[in-house]
């Protein structure tokens, strides 16, 4: 107004994408997944962890790993379609998953160590994800808020090299790591994690979910992903807070009410998993094998 020429309005796409991105290379990806060599003769599979809030994705994470595998919309881990923000009693039991392709298990093994909450003492404690990683605790140990003792008969007192886990995936909901007023305390529980597994060598990576909720150019495009201003806004986020680099932030969209697979949610899926196992087996590669708690 007042005769200065208006200004356009802000529109919610880059010109550029923020990340480049193949999304022809499913066959590709699918291909090198299915064949992939660990970088270790004596471990049949390598052990990734999967950490975050109640509600953030890990299950449907799982689930279309799982799906874009198979070429149809599997199961396997139980998602928890309740408002997350309040449903506190799902059992926080540690449960892995083997990656299946249609007649063969996979070198890979999904563990999800579930809620980590933003409450000091509710959910996880970050020690135990520490314990977890480095082997100690057993499948189907029920976390509560008191840390696993030694004593504890789900408690290994010294765990194989299959019983680590080389890469520590934190599943973060692109629509709370802006807003949440409880940030901080799940951001500094995120950091004592951090701190303790950085110095072992130990990479984390972030799997941003819900990216079709956070941005409507998404949700009508999903190959819009990496031109959406609220994304990259929201990887930055991620970056800053968590302290994970850009490019080992994985924004996607999981299958969550699909009936069918497609090729665009698959791709991002299998290149977001594919960085995960190479990352993992990369520090396979340097014999980790920890040693004290
Ligand atoms: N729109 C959308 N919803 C999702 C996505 N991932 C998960 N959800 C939904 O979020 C809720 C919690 O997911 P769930 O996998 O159970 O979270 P978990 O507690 O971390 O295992 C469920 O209702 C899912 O359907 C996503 O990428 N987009
Ligand atoms: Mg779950």
């Amino acid at each position: 107004m007042g005769g200065s020429p208006s200004k356009p309005a802000e529109t919610p796409e880059l010109d550029q994408p923020w990340r480049n991105f193949d999304w022809g290379e499913k066959d590709k990806l699918k291909e090198h997944l299915e064949y992939f060599q660990l970088k270790s003769q004596s471990l049949t599979h390598i052990k990734i962890l999967v950490a975050g809030q109640i509600g953030a994705g890990k299950s449907s994470f799982i689930n279309s790993v799982v799906s874009a595998f198979q070429g149809k919309i599997i199961s396997v881990a139980q998602t928890d379609a309740s408002d997350s923000a309040i449903s506190h009693s799902f059992t926080q039991t540690l449960k892995a998953y083997r990656i299946r392709r249609a007649d063969a298990d996979l070198p890979f093994e999904i563990c999800d160590i579930m809620g980590l909450e933003p409450h000091t003492l509710l959910g996880i404690q970050p020690d135990d994800v520490v314990k977890t990683i480095h082997g100690h605790v057993k499948e189907g140990y029920k976390f509560t808020e008191n840390p696993i003792g030694h004593k504890n008969e789900s408690y290994k007192e010294t765990p194989s090299l299959s019983d680590q886990a080389f890469c520590l995936v934190y599943v973060v909901d692109a629509n709370t790591i802006q807003f949440s007023s409880n940030d901080n305390i799940l951001i500094e529980k995120l950091r004592l994690i951090r701190k303790r597994i950085s110095d072992e060598g130990i990479p984390q990576v972030v799997v941003l979910t819900k990216v079709d909720e956070l941005c409507p150019l998404v949700k009508k495009d999903l190959q819009k992903v990496f031109y959406s201003k609220k994304i990259r806004e929201a990887v930055r986020m991620c970056n800053s807070k968590i302290g994970v680099p850009m490019n080992l932030i994985f924004p996607v969209k999981n299958y969550h009410e699909e009936t069918q697979t497609n090729d665009v949610a698959d791709v991002l899926i299998l290149n977001a998993f594919q960085q995960i196992v190479c990352t993992a087996n990369e520090r396979l590669s340097h014999g980790f094998s920890h040693c004290s708690d």
